[in-house]
């Protein structure tokens, strides 16, 4: 197995998914009502005949302006269309008639998503004056503004831009509905051009609807390929919060399918439960918390907005373990449901522990102390989210806030009585974190002054001369000797070297007064120079490549999993952001007449042994460390931005990373040796481009 590949595994470390440089568009969603979407929800309001020329204006906008659409053209917008499609059936199975959701990734990379629902209705739309099906695949926003009822509503958020968007951005899309008693098929071609209109092809006691459609290569240039990993992650996600729908994967492309399903009954308790497997909990079984509201629409109509919390503690240390949802979408930037759960759970905490004189009348818990080692999930359901902040992942709807707070309030104290020696427990841990604050407080104070000290750049580092961040990068090199390789090859102007020493903390197992002390940790906080944790400011941050450079053998797996480890307890606008990046050197080494060639995994090692007509046991050099190389080397195989290969660091999911992160340093073996050995099969079948 291919070292660069164990690294690559171990860096989609999960949910921390591994890509490869040249993909630079990251999803960043610009608002969903753009003036376009605009133009064209006012367009779907005319009326319409069959072949109307304004539905393929329509198509033909988002087919010029994807992006604003589905973010990217990368891998992650080749993805989002998936999510566009289950989200649709997910709203199908919200309303209460659809159970099981199957994505099959197909051979050629097409892509079909069924279900068992209503089937989308087959009648005409007064509006269109085209099929329920065919309106909803090819006008814009036409989603759940059709059909009887009303009972069918579009998940909205960040997703729900429609079906339409789907078929627009494909090269040929096809729908095929079962209902009333029949079997309904509508094909698509072209972004969304009509080739054969709906109509009834059999019978059929089924219910459902099932669409294939194959994603544009013209649209799509950067990649067509889809990752297996990242629809598993995402439908594991959707099973979980969505608990009781099956949510079954398929990929055929391989010679025998794969096939997982994933089924929670339990839904977010399960999902509390999944990201704690290899921690450990302190607070007996998962608590989960709910309820729902009724709210009066602008409009006058009535909705209902549910909100459900779960929640566990643990023995760790880390106050971050919050994971907020509205509509199935993650909340990164959080917002109202997690200041109301944040609000709750201070108040409670405080007053149970002081009605059980557990705590002194003038002592309080601080919001952070109440959620170390704290493990949690929200989810809110809303039929009409607003969304503000950065990336538009924060919650923005202010009823939301009273509503997530008088669940928490109210059910969570009521367990606390309930259950007084789990309350106690909980309580220890909280006065625990409380008095570690205080001790940690000053430690960190320490090391913040060298920090804002601009002359105190720690003595180890070989700075670069630029001082634009864009243009600047810091390798962190394991060991002295490679630091001096890379010190003297670099390209002086852009590249930063900062040798460590050894291994670094595990910050994973240990408390932060002891992370603060340790200098290797100091002088990595010092030289990206943003600070860290919640004063971590990315905006300030010194170099906008951050890159790990260490050997290609166990002990460097181990390095780089620390320092990753340590950037996302400490740093993770630095994941978050795309600045993290770790080198690959070549693992092989040849020599030619005086050439030399590299290869950077044992298939390339074979492509070049062919190229140039090597014998059989032609001699060959497997580096083992980076110490081999000299300046020289290092520069030419790893560090000149013109010829080097770097795997770029992103989370996907968090909650998969943090599990990750905690199977793979926590205190527990038996979880570590698992993560490795499922891994194991991944690792062959991942397409890193590398
Ligand atoms: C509108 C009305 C009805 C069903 C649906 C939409 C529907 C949409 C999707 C999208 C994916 N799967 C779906 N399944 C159903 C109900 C019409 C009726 O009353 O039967």
């Amino acid at each position: 197995m291919a070292d660069e590949k164990k690294l690559a595994a171990a860096a989609e470390a999960s949910g921390a998914t591994a890509e490869s440089i040249e993909e630079e568009g990251k999803f960043s969603y610009s608002g969903v009502e753009t003036d376009i979407d605009r133009r064209s929800i006012e367009k779907a309001d005319e009326k319409y005949t069959g072949e109307n020329i304004q539905v393929l204006e329509g198509l033909e906008a988002v087919r010029k302006r994807p992006g604003m659409y589905i973010g990217t053209t990368a891998s992650a917008g080749l993805h989002h269309l998936v999510w566009e499609i289950v989200d649709n059936s997910i709203d199908e199975a919200l309303a209460g008639y659809c159970d099981r959701i199957d994505v099959i990734i197909n051979k050629g990379n097409s892509i079909t998503v069924k279900d068992n629902g209503r089937g989308i209705p087959v009648d005409k739309v007064a509006k269109s004056g085209l099929s329920g099906v065919e309106t909803a695949y090819t006008i814009l926003h036409a989603g759940g503004k059709f059909g009887e009822g009303g009972g069918y509503k579009v998940s909205g958020g960040l997703h729900g831009v429609g079906a339409s968007v789907v078929n627009a951005l494909s090269t040929w899309c096809e729908v095929v509905v079962c209902r009333d008693g029949g079997e309904f098929k509508v094909r698509f071609e072209d972004g969304g051009k009509i080739a054969q209109p709906l109509a009834r092809v059999g019978d059929s006691s089924a219910r459902g609807t099932a669409v294939t459609f194959l994603p544009d290569p013209t649209i799509f240039t950067e990649t067509q390929t889809y990752n297996y990993e990242s629809i598993k992650n995402h439908m594991r996600q959707m099973a979980f919060l969505n608990g009781g729908v099956r949510l079954c994967l398929t990929d055929d492309r391989g010679e025998e399918p794969v096939h997982e399903e994933f089924f929670y009954e339990g839904g977010i308790k399960e999902y509390v439960s999944f990201i704690n497997s290899a921690k450990i909990a302190i607070s007996g079984p998962v608590i989960y918390c709910s309820g729902a509201e009724e709210v009066t629409l602008l409009d006058g109509t009535k909705e209902k907005i549910f909100a459900e919390i779960a929640l566990q503690w643990t023995d760790g240390y880390s106050s971050d373990g919050v994971y907020s949802f509205c509509n199935n979408i993650t909340t990164k930037e959080g917002g109202t449901h997690v200041e109301g759960f944040n609000l709750a759970i201070n108040r409670t905490m405080n007053a149970y522990a002081k009605k059980a004189k557990l705590l002194d009348d003038k002592d309080k818990f601080t919001t952070e102390d109440c959620k170390e080692g704290l493990t949690c999930v929200i989810s809110a359901k809303h039929p009409n989210p607003q969304y503000e902040g950065q990336t538009k992942t924060k919650l923005g709807n202010s009823e939301v806030r009273k509503i997530v707070s008088t669940i928490v309030g109210d059910q969570l104290e009521q367990y606390l009585l309930e259950h007084p020696d789990i309350a106690k427990t909980i309580v220890q841990k909280i006065s625990m974190a409380s008095k570690a604050r205080a001790a940690a407080v000053r430690a960190r104070e320490a090391v913040r002054k060298d920090a804002l000290g601009v002359t105190t750049l720690p003595g180890k580092l070989a700075d670069c001369s630029s001082k634009i961040p864009e243009e600047c990068e810091l390798y962190i090199v394991e060991g002295n000797s490679a630091g001096g390789s890379a010190k003297n090859g670099r390209d002086r102007e852009t590249q930063a070297i900062l040798p460590l020493r050894g291994k670094i903390l595990n910050v994973e197992k240990a408390r932060e007064e002891r992370i603060f002390k340790n200098a290797e940790i100091g002088n990595m906080i010092t030289a990206i120079g943003a600070g860290i944790r919640e004063n971590f400011d990315v905006s300030k941050i010194r170099y906008h490549k951050v890159v790990i450079m260490t050997d290609a053998d166990v002990d460097g797996d181990h390095i780089r999993i620390l320092l990753l480890t340590f950037f996302y307890r400490f740093m993770r606008p630095l994941i978050e952001g795309g600045f993290v990046y770790i080198a690959q050197p070549p693992l092989y080494k040849i020599e030619v007449k005086g050439n030399q060639y590299y290869a950077y995994n044992d298939a390339q090692l074979e492509q070049l042994k062919k190229a140039l007509q090597l014998r059989a046991g032609y001699p060959f050099q497997r580096y083992k460390g980076l110490g081999e190389m000299d300046a020289q080397q290092l520069w030419e195989t790893t560090m000149d931005p013109k010829c080097r290969k770097m795997i770029r660091i992103t989370i996907d999911d968090a909650a998969e990373a943090e599990k990750a992160f905690s199977e793979l340093m926590g205190e527990d073996v038996l979880p570590r040796k698992n993560f490795i050995t499922e891994r194991a099969v991944f690792i062959n079948r991942d397409d890193l481009d590398i």
